[in-house]
């Protein structure tokens, strides 16, 4: 199965730990193709659009660079990104070929919620996770969009992360 998970980037890196806590638990049931949304060294300088080179290249961390290679690069490619436009091109691709979506989208995101809607436009499966605890509320657009069983949004505190992810795969794995 393929797993495509969403978190904030540029929206704000302060769920990092749940991201990562979300990406483990996903990679028990299939291959997650934006591991990387996790990394805690994206913070610092690839995320932020970093510009190394006169083309608007931007340079990629270790981290990075190993999950691109992992997933879009043939090895000994330079691992450098051209922009935000192969960025954009790569995670639709990626999006198309996902069996589903699971979004943590508590801290709001622009580039979350694009792919969302892709995922409903594309009639993919989609699981979000918002945590109340945080404080915000969530968009109507996203709460509102929860109509059937192919997009569900998921209240939840930060300890049952996991235990709230098992019982939607094991909703979703006889379908
Ligand atoms: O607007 P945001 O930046 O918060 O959007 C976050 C969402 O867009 C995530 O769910 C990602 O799938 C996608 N996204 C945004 N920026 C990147 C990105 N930047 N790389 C991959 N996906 C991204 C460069 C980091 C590095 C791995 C090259």
């Amino acid at each position: 199965m393929n797993i495509y998970f969403c978190g904030s980037i540029r929206g704000g890196r302060q769920d990092v730990n749940i991201y990562q806590r979300i990406v483990k638990k996903l990679q028990q049931y299939g291959k997650v193709l934006t591991e990387h949304v996790s990394y805690d060294s994206l913070s610092a300088k690839a995320l932020f659009g970093v510009r190394t080179t006169a083309n608007n290249h931007i340079a990629l961390t270790d981290d990075c660079r190993s999950a691109l290679n992992m997933h879009a690069l043939g090895p000994g490619e330079d691992a450098v990104l051209d922009g935000d436009k192969a960025i954009h091109d790569r995670d639709v691709e990626w999006l198309m070929m996902s069996d589903v979506i699971v979004a943590e989208v508590t801290q709001p995101s622009l580039g979350v919620g694009y792919e969302l809607g892709r995922a409903v436009a594309a009639n993919k499966r989609v699981f979000c996770l918002f945590r109340p605890s945080s404080g915000k509320v969530l968009s109507a657009m996203i709460r509102g969009a929860s109509t059937n069983s192919l997009f569900q949004v998921q209240d939840y505190t930060e300890d049952e992360v996991e235990s709230i992810l098992e019982k939607y795969f094991d909703s979703i794995k006889n379908l």
